[in-house]
């Protein structure tokens, strides 16, 4: 299946139905007076999030929507139906957004939310509405009210627990393959991963979903490379898993790019509960191993973790140090007996 994670749609609510003018005419019955029912209401547009969609596609395909208008009365008294609504279906930790592309319209985090867009138009009333002592045979009936229309945007973020980042290269999506029944590309060359991928873990009796997604280089906010856009989706994970590649020349250097691409994404990237790993040690010697361990610990300030996605050394660790993090926002309110219980060293970094 194709990943988009944009696109812009038109929406329209249908218009109602119109009144009529219709007057009751019987065999012996004189002035039988106006039965002309209303009209019925146009159809709404509703937005609904659905299971087992992880991209926008259908959208490219399709962008009008537009609900069936009103019924049109009827003589008899008869009211017209209503025109029939629309539902788009999305998929979850979809928002939506005005054409603006910065006012929030909704945030569709679970299965069911459903939400009404836009609100069909109200049916004309017939003349029998207009009827009165005065006015015994009204000719008015009104026509159906406009339906609304407007263009909106929808972003998709993926819903992930834990968001895999590191430059190109790092092994990001080796992780994800040796942990999660997900198969993303692997290759050594830089950005053999273009769209986000997502897997189940299961570790420590638990199941958590990871993201990854493509390599960050220098200037991804930029837009060097493939920008920064795929940060939108590891946005809402509760924790980061940054991936440092030992066999590079300056593993320090590396975890400063991406922490500077991080901070100047902004929306709260930077602050998230990071864990940093030095990724494939199983290629290293024992001295360069130590040295590269000690260069990257400098760096970052605190202990990091030694990890191999091809051998497997390390990855329980950092599977539970992750599951950790996860669980941590039911306890977070109490930030200080949390960091007493992670014992001597934490591997996270939290801001
Ligand atoms: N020796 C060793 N090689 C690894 C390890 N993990 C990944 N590699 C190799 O590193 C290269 C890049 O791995 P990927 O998993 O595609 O890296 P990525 O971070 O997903 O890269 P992009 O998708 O381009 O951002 C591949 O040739 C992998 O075989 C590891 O733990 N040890
Ligand atoms: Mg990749």
């Amino acid at each position: 299946m194709k990943f988009l994670d944009t696109a812009k749609i038109y929406i329209k609510s249908g218009n109602g139905g119109a009144g009529c003018v219709s007057f009751r005419r019987e065999k012996y019955i004189e002035f039988g007076g106006p039965d002309g029912g209303d009209g019925g209401r146009g159809g709404h547009v509703y937005v609904e999030c659905v299971d087992g969609l992880n991209t926008l596609i259908d959208f490219r395909y399709q962008q009008h929507f537009k609900a069936k208008t009103g019924h049109h009365g009827m003589g008899k008294n008869r009211t017209g139906g209503a025109g029939d609504d629309i539902t788009l279906k999305v998929p979850v930790g979809t928002q939506i957004f005005e054409d603006d592309n910065e006012t929030l319209i909704a945030d569709l985090t679970h299965v069911g939310q459903k939400l009404q867009l836009l609100r069909g138009g109200d049916g004309g009333f017939g003349n029998t509405h207009y009827k009165s002592s005065t006015n015994q045979a009204p000719r008015r009936a009104d026509p159906g009210y406009p339906g609304a229309e407007k263009w909106i945007r929808l972003r998709l973020k993926l819903i992930a627990d834990a968001g895999l980042v590191g430059l190109p290269n790092a092994g990001k999506s080796t992780f994800l393959a040796a942990t999660t029944r997900a198969k993303p590309k692997v290759a050594d060359y830089p950005f053999t991963t273009l769209t986000p991928q997502l897997g189940v873990v299961y570790a420590g009796g638990r199941e958590f979903v990871l993201a990854d997604i493509p390599g960050l280089i220098e200037g991804a906010h930029e837009g060097t490379g493939l920008g920064d856009r795929f940060l939108g989706h590891v946005e809402r994970c509760a924790v980061l898993l940054h991936l440092v590649d030992a066999t590079g020349e300056d593993v320090a250097a590396d975890y400063r790019t991406i922490r500077h691409e991080l901070e100047a994404y902004g929306h709260g990237l930077a602050g998230k509960p990071e864990i940093v790993a030095l990724n494939k040690v199983d290629a290293l010697d024992d001295e360069t191993r130590a040295a590269r361990l000690a260069d990257l610990e400098t760096a970052v300030g605190h202990p990091v973790m030694a990890l191999s996605g091809v051998t497997g050394e390390g990855r329980d660790a950092v599977l539970l140090a992750l599951l950790a993090r996860i669980k941590a926002p039911v306890v977070a309110e109490n930030a200080e007996a949390e960091e007493a219980a992670a014992g001597e060293w934490d591997p996270c970094r939290s801001a």
